[in-house]
């Protein structure tokens, strides 16, 4: 069904691309030239990338296709399942939608037997994340797109093979997860997933997970949509997107995306912050005084150490994630309120910003996604942090394939910028 309402929205944006590219493709894009300190430092401030799935807002924040705001999303869409269907149909679903696109998903739950065998050659004590990445490039043997190149497929076919190959991946990789932490934190046995569940509900169920009041899960799916986009140019999301463009499956752009996520200045960050959470407890015996957050700061930044969960390469202010999943707590008050590690994630993210606000090389000294969300996690019984990236992946999952579709219904090219040697910077610089 998502391929039928999605179809004219592909089909509007596939000749609205053409048509941009035709009559604006030597429209300067940027008021200035390219600096070099632009390419030097990350190409920061340079367009570099293009969806239409979302756009990231210095001040504002993420804006689902371009105007749903992250809270807005929470509330309005409820569920990532509703959030993928707006990046795909660019409307939000309808019930019956809704209901049409979970028996898509739960028609193919089954996982192909390998996946296991996979996942149980692997050592239990390998990081979750290289589990994760793993089985997700095993199941590229399952890629339907592959398969459909080889024999001919015409190019306008692509991006309907690439969403069948997503929505399979879709339902398989809570799955995957699931199994993945009741390997290393659990007893080893797999729970089958539950139809009658929400995507999110399967998640927490098969994670065999306890949560009587189902704030768990309650909470699972506000993660899942805070994390599910962040436009083209996130390390992850752009490392997906090359890969896609060479026409690489949906299984190896998800398995590149989560590598990119496995670095400690992108998604490792939810790990690094709970750990320094825990780590400033330890130190002061409790939670610290705001002194001693102060101190604590100044000293790691002093020796050349980096605070997880501060920062950002585009926004400009706290993320609005960060908001939203702490504005969480509310629900389970009395709990957070007596919680040390919720105690001091609040210290330092009203500390913090002032501390790392006195060194003037730090563009944005504002708390982002990931400083909180693992905290919330670990106030609802979750503490298992080397889990964590393995969370924010199947999030990203979301948006990833929402963008690959597109890109390939849009008929995007492959994505391959030029390089330059330092000496033609030099030379460029110079006028030589
Ligand atoms: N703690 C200490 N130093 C920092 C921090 C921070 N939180 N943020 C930036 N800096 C430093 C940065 O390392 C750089 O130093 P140097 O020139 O010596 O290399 C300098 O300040 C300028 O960096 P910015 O231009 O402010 O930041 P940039 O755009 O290069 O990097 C991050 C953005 C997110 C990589 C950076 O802020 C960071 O490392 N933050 C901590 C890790 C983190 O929370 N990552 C998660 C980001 C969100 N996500 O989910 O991916
Ligand atoms: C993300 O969600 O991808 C991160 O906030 C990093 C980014 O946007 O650069």
């Amino acid at each position: 069904l998502i391929e039928t309402k999605a179809a004219p929205a592909m089909e509007a944006a596939r000749e609205r691309y053409q048509r941009v590219l035709r009559d604006y493709g030597n429209y300067p894009l940027t008021k200035g030239p390219v600096l070099v300190k632009n390419l030097m430092r990350g190409n920061r401030g340079v367009p570099g990338g293009m969806t239409d799935t979302s756009f990231v807002h210095p001040y504002k924040g993420v804006q689902f296709n371009g105007d749903l705001a992250c809270d807005e999303a929470v509330e309005r869409a409820e569920i990532p399942e509703a959030i993928f269907w707006y990046m795909m149909v660019e409307q939000l679903p309808s019930l019956d939608d809704l209901q049409a696109f979970k028996s898509d998903l739960n028609a193919r739950l089954e996982v192909p037997g390998y996946a296991w065998d996979t996942l149980n050659a692997l050592p239990v004590s390998t990081h979750p994340m290289t589990q994760l990445q793993t089985v997700t490039n095993a199941l590229e043997g399952e890629a339907k797109f592959r398969d459909a190149y080889l024999d001919g497929a015409a190019s306008g076919e692509y991006w309907k093979l690439m969403l069948d190959d997503g929505l399979n991946q879709i339902a398989w990789q809570h799955q995957v997860a699931a199994a993945i932490y009741r390997r290393i934190f659990g007893d080893g046995k797999r729970v089958e997933p539950n139809p009658a569940h929400d995507w999110s509900e399967q998640f927490v169920h098969m994670s065999g997970a306890e949560d009587p009041s189902g704030h768990l899960t309650a909470y699972m799916r506000v993660y899942f949509i805070s994390h599910a986009d962040h436009e083209a140019t996130n390390a992850s999301a752009n490392t997906g997107a090359i890969v896609n463009s060479t026409l690489a499956t949906i299984a190896s752009t998800l398995s590149a995306t989560y590598n990119a996520l496995s670095g400690p200045r992108h998604g490792m960050a939810n790990q690094e912050s709970l750990m320094l959470i825990e780590r400033v407890l330890d130190q002061y015996g409790g939670v610290p005084t705001e002194a001693q957050v102060t101190e604590f700061i100044d000293n790691l930044l002093d020796s050349g150490g980096v605070l997880p969960g501060f920062g950002h390469a585009q926004l400009r202010d706290t993320d609005i994630r960060f908001v939203v999943l702490t504005n969480y707590l509310a629900t389970i008050a009395e709990v957070a309120e007596k919680n040390d590690i919720i105690r001091c994630m609040r210290l330092i993210a009203d500390v913090a910003p002032g501390v790392l606000a006195k060194r003037p090389k730090i563009a944005n000294p504002h708390q982002n996604i990931d400083f909180g969300s693992g905290a919330v996690l670990s106030a609802l019984g979750l503490p298992q942090r080397n889990f964590y990236t393995v969370l924010f992946c199947i999030s990203r999952m979301w948006g990833v394939i929402a963008q690959a579709v597109r890109a390939r219904g849009e008929g995007k090219p492959i994505m391959r910028p030029i390089s330059l040697t330092t000496a033609m910077v030099e030379e460029a610089a110079t006028g030589g």
